[in-house]
């Protein structure tokens, strides 16, 4: 079939009229026996920085299951290393040994050029297309409001509040932050495709703890910068935001083709008020476990809401969680796979 005419891209482009891609944010990872087993061997960071190790567990899932797209192995903090950001992974969630808090800290940050400093990455997705040559493979980044989140806070939060009061303490060291943060996001993206990646998703996992005032001028106008200079690469661009529906109207003029969706919102709610996008997603991933009945029923509701599927690129609505049984993944494929032949 090929990459640019397979379903995933079709649907992209809202111009699916086979099956249903889908894909599952996180896929290669924790849930599954044979990622714990290369990370018995070696440690998150050591697994980021070995192109063979990469293409391994990304290739894992889709050995597994039937998925329509593979996703690069990485995480978000990985391009702020180079930028001398100190960054461990101590119990499993990021943690930063030098967090920014003045114009100085920000001014400290250095310029990447992904091709020299990033180099095992775009290596990584050189050795996934060798494996993967047909399936679609997402390259991805953090959205800048998420990186400040962690370079701001120095680990993971429930709420953030010191990374949203910064940007009302210091308004203009959050603006350059987010300029050169936006700049930086946009030549690792660019350098990803240009390895072999054919699809870019930007995770905003923080934004949706935002006033609606702000997610316009810090998440809206930093992600459009991104993507209006990646435009010249005819790429569909996703953007994922962790509680999307408040800020839809704000969503529906982005310059991109596809969004995710997060599981709070009904699935054709986004489908009505997005009527331009496609959309991808959204099913909880805690339904994942209850039984193969449940997963199945659950995923069909969701389905049988919508009016087209054209549009349409399914995932869960955020990330798989550790000891997700594979059954239910098993069945959760195999479900949206049947549903439109
Ligand atoms: O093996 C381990 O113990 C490390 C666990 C792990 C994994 C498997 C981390 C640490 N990151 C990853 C991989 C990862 N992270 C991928 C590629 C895998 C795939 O999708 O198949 C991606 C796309 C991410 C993106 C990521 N990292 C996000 C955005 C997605 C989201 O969940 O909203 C975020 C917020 C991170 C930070 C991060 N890295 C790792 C953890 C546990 C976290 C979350 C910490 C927190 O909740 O604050």
């Amino acid at each position: 079939m090929g990459v640019a005419n397979s379903s995933f891209i079709n649907a992209c482009y809202r111009r699916n009229t086979g099956q249903i891609p889908i894909w599952i944010m996180r896929q290669a990872g924790r849930y599954l026996p044979e990622y714990q087993e290369v990370r018995d061997k070696v440690s998150f960071q050591e697994l980021c920085q070995s192109p063979k190790l990469i293409a391994k567990v990304a290739e894992q899932p889709i050995k597994r299951f039937d998925l329509d797209a593979a996703i690069l192995f990485s995480d978000i903090m990985t391009m702020l290393e180079p930028m001398g950001i100190d960054v461990s992974f101590p119990d499993g969630g990021p943690k930063i040994a030098n967090p920014i808090s003045t114009i100085a800290d920000v001014r400290r940050m250095t310029p990447i050029n992904p091709v020299n400093d990033l180099s095992n990455v775009l290596d990584g997705i050189k050795e996934i297309k060798k494996i993967l040559p047909d399936i679609p493979l997402i390259g991805f980044a953090g959205s800048p409001f998420t990186l400040a989140c962690y370079l701001i806070e120095g680990q993971g939060s429930k709420t953030f509040n010191s990374a949203k009061k910064f940007l009302h303490q210091s308004p203009d060291v959050a603006e350059e932050l987010f300029d050169f943060l936006a700049e930086e996001i946009a030549s690792y993206l660019r350098t990803q495709i240009e390895a072999g990646a054919e699809v870019v998703q930007l995770f905003e996992s923080w934004g949706g703890i935002l006033s609606h005032d702000d997610f316009a001028h810090w998440v809206i106008r930093p992600i459009n910068k991104i993507f209006g200079q990646l435009s010249d690469l005819k790429i569909p661009r996703i953007l994922f935001v962790n509680n999307v529906a408040p800020y839809f109207d704000l969503i529906n003029e982005l310059d991109n083709e596809v969004i995710g969706i997060d599981y709070r919102t009904r699935l054709n709610q986004a489908m009505t008020a997005l009527p331009n996008k496609s959309v991808q997603g959204n099913l909880d991933p805690t339904v994942l476990f209850g039984t193969p009945e449940h997963v199945r029923e659950k995923t069909l509701k969701i389905l049988d809401s919508l009016e087209s599927y054209d549009r349409l690129i399914f995932n869960l609505g955020h990330g798989i969680l550790p000891e997700t049984p594979l059954e239910s993944v098993r069945v959760l494929v195999e479900t949206v796979h049947n549903y439109r032949n």
